[in-house]
């Protein structure tokens, strides 16, 4: 990859900056874990393992994924993901001003279903990089927004080898200070992006696989940036999105990602709390990504770089942890992670970013379901090395108070809030049906062929097809351990 002096030099200060982070996270412990999950209608604890499906969608005239439902089933076969972060485009639903495409809704519906038949859970992602395919004419460059809404202002978009560095072109600049109005030009961009997803949110609303709103994928401020940006133009947005898919729609979370610029590479976040307008407990959650500033410029997980990126995995960690518990003590999606897995030491990497996850509570959303160097298959199907490091143990749902779990090739331990006996969440507790009681693991076949024992609780049920292991948790249990039997 050919990398510009600006570029050097972005990287230089980046590094700085990630260093810089990495002290004050040491300095300054936040909270260990996620204070919150999200539920299911029996109040279990979900966690989510999938994939961001996928980024072929941003350039497909029809906005969709080049994704077929075998290719689902294929998924669970290899990995037993139970969630996708599924990516939805607002120029897809709104191709004109104020004109909605039920057709494109038909085929968001048709994949959701998809997922739905086979046990999982969907976010939607409002996908944007770089505005919109309208910053340039080719339209190779850019995806989300639609071409009426974007306004260059007769600014120049200048072509570059490395994407990122699109994102400091004046024109890209002007068409996002146009949408966050910070040019005073164009207020009405940002309510029509929040009418479009009032009518995603119609659509969904009584929908039980969407369970989440991904509100816009990695916002960038223009020329207003990092906490001014976030505690000013975007937690404002995130409100006004919030308050709008609230009124058709009570139940589904909304999740909030930070400015990716910085927080990417392990920076704080000056994202402000949004208020759930909805009756009863908000559903708010945090959706950040993580993305080490010397993986961007090419580097695997070796050498220097390999310091570099553990120092950027801790900072970023604990800076999530902190901006949840800001936003009210919100369940956490790590909403995109990933690499070109053909770096050396990559699937360590992989490894070292899912026990991060698993220790804080996180759910995972890996970049991206896209087939070659960075996904789990070759565009002609052939299995990756990646799906090894992904078909991991975990907890897909928990009947209590989950804290967080450590997923070994061999050995799954969850660690929860004891409960008194009795207490709700206990088998046999009065005037509540037993599945609410059970919990669920996910096991994979090399490790787990006959299934698994279970201490610090009982195993009900074991499925050898989808290989999933229901179980009660005992009385009085911190702990859980599920071996191979
Ligand atoms: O790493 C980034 C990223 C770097 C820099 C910037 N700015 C300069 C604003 C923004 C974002 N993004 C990583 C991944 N995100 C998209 C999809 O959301 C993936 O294609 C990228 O690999």
């Amino acid at each position: 990859m050919k990398i510009s002096a600006r570029a050097g030099i972005a990287a230089a200060l980046g590094i700085a900056l990630v260093a810089g982070g990495v002290a004050a996270a040491l300095r300054t412990p936040g909270p260990a874990t996620a204070a919150g999950f999200m539920t299911d209608e029996d109040g279990r604890s979900l966690v989510q393992h999938g994939f961001s499906t996928a980024s072929s969608a941003k350039s497909t005239p029809d906005g969709f994924p080049e994704f077929e439902e075998e290719e689902l089933d294929v998924e669970y076969s290899d990995m037993g993901t139970n969630f996708v972060r599924f990516l939805i485009s607002w120029r897809s639903v709104e191709p004109e001003p104020g004109q909605y495409s039920e057709e494109y809704l038909d085929g968001v519906q048709e994949r959701v279903d998809w997922y739905a038949e086979r046990g999982y859970h969907v976010m939607l992602d409002m996908h944007q990089d770089l505005w919109g395919s309208a910053i340039t004419p080719s339209g190779m460059s850019g995806n989300g927004a639609p071409a009426w809404a974007t306004y260059l202002d007769g600014l120049p978009v200048a072509d570059h080898d490395m994407w990122e560095l699109y994102y400091l072109e004046p024109g890209v600049i002007r068409a996002f200070d146009n949408f966050w109005n910070t040019t005073g030009a164009h207020p009405e961009l940002a309510e029509h992006y929040a009418g479009a997803w009032r009518v995603v949110a119609e659509r969904f609303a009584d929908d039980p696989t969407v369970v989440a709103y991904d509100l816009m994928n990695e916002p960038y401020g223009g020329t207003v940036q990092g906490p001014a940006f976030e505690a000013g133009p975007l937690t404002t947005l995130y409100q006004e999105v919030t308050d709008e898919i609230r009124e058709v729609d009570e139940n589904t979370w909304v999740c909030l990602e930070p400015q990716a610029m910085g927080f990417n590479w392990g920076l704080p976040s000056g994202l402000g709390r949004v208020d759930d307008p909805r009756e009863g407990e908000p559903r708010v959650a945090f959706c950040p990504h993580l993305y080490p500033l010397p993986m961007d410029l090419g580097d695997g997980f070796s050498g220097t770089s390999r310091e570099l990126v553990e120092g950027t995995v801790a900072a970023w960690r604990s800076n999530v942890l902190r901006t949840a518990e800001r936003l009210g003590g919100v369940p956490i999606i790590l909403g995109e992670f990933g690499l070109d897995t053909t770096l050396p030491g990559a699937l360590d990497y992989v490894d070292l970013v899912y026990e991060t996850a698993d220790a804080s509570g996180m759910g995972v959303a890996y970049w991206s379901r896209d087939p070659g160097s960075w996904g789990p298959y070759e565009v002609d199907g052939t299995p990756r090395n990646l799906i090894g490091a992904l078909d991991r143990p975990y907890p897909r749902a928990v009947a209590g108070e989950l804290v967080g779990w450590d997923s070994e090739p061999e050995r799954l331990v969850i660690t929860v809030v004891p409960r008194a006996a009795g207490a709700a969440g206990s088998s046999g507790a009065a005037g509540s049906s037993g599945a609410a009681q059970v919990s669920e693991a996910y096991l994979p076949s090399d490790a787990f062929p006959n299934g698994g024992e279970v201490v610090g609780g009982e195993a009900v049920e074991w499925d050898a097809a989808t290989r999933v292991l229901m179980f009660e948790i005992d009385p009085g249990a911190t702990e859980v351990v599920i071996t191979p039997r």
